[in-house]
């Protein structure tokens, strides 16, 4: 077999990964890159006065990490332009944040350009090559105009939006098109794989079949339903790591008999954490018993701060959580303990741990780690409760959460006094079976299912064989 190429905008050295400092998909492509001896390419993060390809080459741990420099109107027009403010709030339902502008679409074509540009080079004919996300939704088609006739495979790590809004992105049948030139595209959820199908079927008068070949523009691809999952063995190790110890014990003396609700998000629009908030405070006027008897913990690590919708959340975030500690605090106990910061992963686990609830109600997620994570690093003999929204693709595999509308006060509300409520009989019978899913569906069997469904594929074949 060949080596795996995996491609994505920014890269994480695995290094980086054991110090423990990067997010869910980094940790994700670690574990792929360390099975496959392969190459992760991608943007550097630098900017540099004109484009010139060269390649800053690194090798950690077995896998080569190839680098490429962008220039800085690439950032803007790419990176803080058509990926953070056309594509992803689209694809997260905020149609009233995307901004469509004709400088964003061509400096999202001229750096998918590039990439493969830089990348063609170093492709050898039995590689197979992994796509992620939606920076390079055209990678492929670029790539195939590069006589790269190898396997291509695309991962969409965030939803795929129902087709009545993806219709109002000026050139969405070119974007789809150019999506058939990977030879399997593989979504979180059904709902996203069915969003797509949907598409395919009403406005691009194609047809999916049951086993998800999609035959449309004239060409042909392969669709799945592929969630993402946790290392759930490393983080394991982390939840039990002195690290973890201390800041379990840490969070639990500072609880002074309190119980704690934990909310752990970057900090974007899509997670709901103003919602959440406004929910937590229906909760404090709906049982003012409760009032002193718990706090809510969020952390919210500061993310894409070049873009202007990700100021004003932040800005929100902190007269909501201001108005409420001001309206309900006293001098003993302030309600939301409100942190930007972000915690090393081991730390992060013992603080997951020490959680009476964990609060995950993003108003739409392509999967959503957390929710993984908080269960991952529970005491099986105490645990605690997961509440989950139903807009999160990780609510297709976690039913056995309390399930809730973000969009419900009343509803979080509600689950929150449940949650404090519940027995530990049923705590336990819950959290069990969320945590056989979680070690059964982690990111091994994520990346296994994904290749070897690559790997059925003819490379290069069906994309181009006429319908
Ligand atoms: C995208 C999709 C999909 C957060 N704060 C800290 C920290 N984190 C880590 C979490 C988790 C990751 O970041 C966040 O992952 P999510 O899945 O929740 O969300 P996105 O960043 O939006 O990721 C999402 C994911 O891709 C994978 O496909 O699930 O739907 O939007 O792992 O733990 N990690 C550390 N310190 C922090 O303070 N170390």
């Amino acid at each position: 077999m060949g080596r795996l190429i995996v491609v994505s905008n920014r890269v994480s050295p695995p290094g980086d990964a054991a110090a423990g400092t990067v997010g869910g998909l980094a940790m994700a492509i670690s574990a792929a890159l360390r099975e496959y001896s392969g190459i992760w390419f991608g943007w550097s993060g630098q900017t540099r006065e004109t484009f010139t390809g060269q390649l800053s080459i690194q090798q950690a741990d077995g896998v080569t990490v190839a680098l490429v420099d962008l220039e800085e109107q690439d950032r803007q027009e790419y990176y803080n332009g058509y990926a953070n403010r056309t594509l992803w709030p689209l694809f997260h339902y905020r149609t009233d944040l995307v901004a469509y502008e004709r400088s964003f679409s061509e400096g999202y074509a001229r750096v998918n350009s590039r990439f493969a540009e830089t990348l063609a080079p170093l492709v050898q004919p039995d590689d197979f090559i992994w796509v992620q996300d939606y920076h390079l939704l055209p990678l492929a088609r670029q790539l195939r105009q590069r006589d790269i006739a190898n396997r291509i495979g695309f991962f969409l790590h965030i939803p795929w939006p129902a087709r009545r809004l993806l219709t109002t992105l000026p050139r969405h049948a070119q974007l789809v098109e150019g999506l058939f030139d990977y030879d399997l595209i593989g979504f979180q959820t059904h709902d996203s794989r069915d969003a797509f199908a949907d598409y395919i079927v009403q406005a691009a008068g194609g047809s999916v079949t049951e086993d998800g070949v999609a035959t449309a523009f004239g060409k042909r691809t392969r669709i799945g339903a592929f969630p993402i999952g946790i290392d759930a063995e490393s983080f394991a190790s982390a939840a039990h790591s002195d690290a973890a110890m201390e800041s379990f014990q840490r969070a639990r003396s500072s609880l002074l008999g309190r119980k704690m609700i934990l909310g752990v998000d970057r900090l974007d629009y899509s997670k709901g954490l103003e919602e959440r908030f406004l929910a937590y405070e229906q909760f404090l006027v709906d049982h003012p018993d409760q009032q002193e008897k718990v706090f809510l913990l969020q952390i919210a690590t500061p993310s894409r701060d070049e873009v202007e919708a990700y100021q004003d959340i932040r800005s929100r975030l902190e007269s909501v959580s201001g108005r409420i500690n001001g309206a309900f605090a006293d001098v003993d106990w302030v309600p939301i303990r409100y942190v930007n910061r972000g915690y090393r992963r081991d730390v992060l686990a013992g603080i997951y741990r020490a959680a009476h609830i964990g609060l995950v109600t993003p108003l739409r997620d392509g999967m959503n780690l957390v929710a993984k994570e908080y269960v991952a690093a529970q005491d099986p003999e105490d645990p605690g409760v997961l509440i989950l929204s139903e807009l999160a693709g990780a609510a297709e595999q976690m039913g056995e959460a309390l399930i809730v509308n973000p969009f419900s006060r009343e509803e979080v509300a509600e689950a929150i006094r449940r949650g404090l409520e519940m027995p530990l009989e049923e705590r336990k019978a819950r959290w069990d079976i969320l945590s056989e899913g979680v070690n059964r569906d982690d990111v091994t069997a994520w990346r296994d299912s994904f290749v070897a469904a690559l790997q059925r594929e003819k490379p290069g074949q069906d994309a181009d064989r006429p319908a």
